[in-house]
């Protein structure tokens, strides 16, 4: 049975209206990221990053999935062999398109998390830095996600996959940001195929197998078509 393991990055919710980082107009042009994305940051000022979190948080929840979430669910239900997707994204876009098969490998927005004894529970639409844990009442509520340095989520299982796969595909990332950034050479030297799909050229491109480059709303959709018709 083939196995297709496909990574997503920012930019396949740019056409939903949720920002990408490192583009012109990017998230880290316009915050700086050791102020509102590592653990560092958020001990000096866990009032900004709260405020970054719930912006980008209201936000996701006024966004809707594009043609190329949606092109990724129909993959998944319709593809004869088995698809798994690993997200560098917090919104829920994939889910809200019908994926079911998603590792959300930076967190979620839709998570929050007892910095002090790592209870779990869904977070508010606006979380304020005095908000308490329900489990030990610590004033150390944050956002449920990965800042750098910190371990991403399910890397146990994105490893196997990535091992057992037999195509990899990277869709709307820039190929900055590890783990995530070396997937492509832990695919290949497992023996998958590999495929970018990004706007532009990511600084990983000479890695891949092949690359195609546009808007993620079109570029998914074609692809899913191929591998559906191939199937
Ligand atoms: C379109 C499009 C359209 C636009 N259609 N495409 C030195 C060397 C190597 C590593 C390190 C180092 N120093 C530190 C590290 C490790 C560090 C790291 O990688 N730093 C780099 C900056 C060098 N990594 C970490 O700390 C990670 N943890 C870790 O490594 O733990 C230790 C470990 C050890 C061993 C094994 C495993 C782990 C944690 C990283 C946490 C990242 N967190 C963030 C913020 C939190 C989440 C959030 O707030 O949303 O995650 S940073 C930010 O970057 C966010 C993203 O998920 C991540 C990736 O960004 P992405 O998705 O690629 O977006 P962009 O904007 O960069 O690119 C968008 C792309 O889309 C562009 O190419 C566009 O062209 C394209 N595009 N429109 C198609 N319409």
């Amino acid at each position: 049975m083939t196995k297709i393991v496909i990574l997503t990055g920012a930019g396949i919710s740019a056409e939903s209206g949720l920002g990408t980082f490192r583009d012109v107009g990017g998230l880290w042009t316009r915050y700086d990221l050791n102020e509102v994305a590592t653990p560092e940051g958020f001990v000096r000022n866990p009032a900004l990053v709260h405020e970054f979190y719930n912006a980008r948080r209201r936000n996701c929840l006024e966004s809707t999935p594009n043609a190329a979430h949606h092109a990724l669910a129909r993959l998944e239900k319709d593809y004869p062999g088995e698809v798994r997707i690993v997200t560098q994204n917090v919104d829920d876009l994939h889910e809200r398109a019908g994926s079911r098969a998603v590792w959300h490998m930076h967190g979620t927005l839709s998570g929050a998390l007892c910095a002090a004894c790592g209870h779990r529970w869904p977070a508010p639409r606006e979380m304020r830095a005095q908000d308490r844990c329900p489990a030990c009442t610590a004033a150390a509520t944050r956002p449920d996600i990965v800042w750098f340095g910190e371990m991403p989520y399910h890397m146990e299982d994105i490893w196997d996959a990535l091992r057992a796969a037999d195509l990899f595909v990277a869709i709307g990332t820039s190929g900055n940001v590890y783990p995530a950034a070396a997937f492509v050479q832990d695919a290949a030297r497992a023996g998958a195929g590999t495929l970018e799909l990004n706007l532009e050229p990511s600084d990983t491109v000479t890695d891949f197998d092949a690359a195609r480059h546009g808007p993620a709303s079109i570029l998914v959709p074609e692809w899913v078509e191929e591998m559906l018709s191939a199937g």
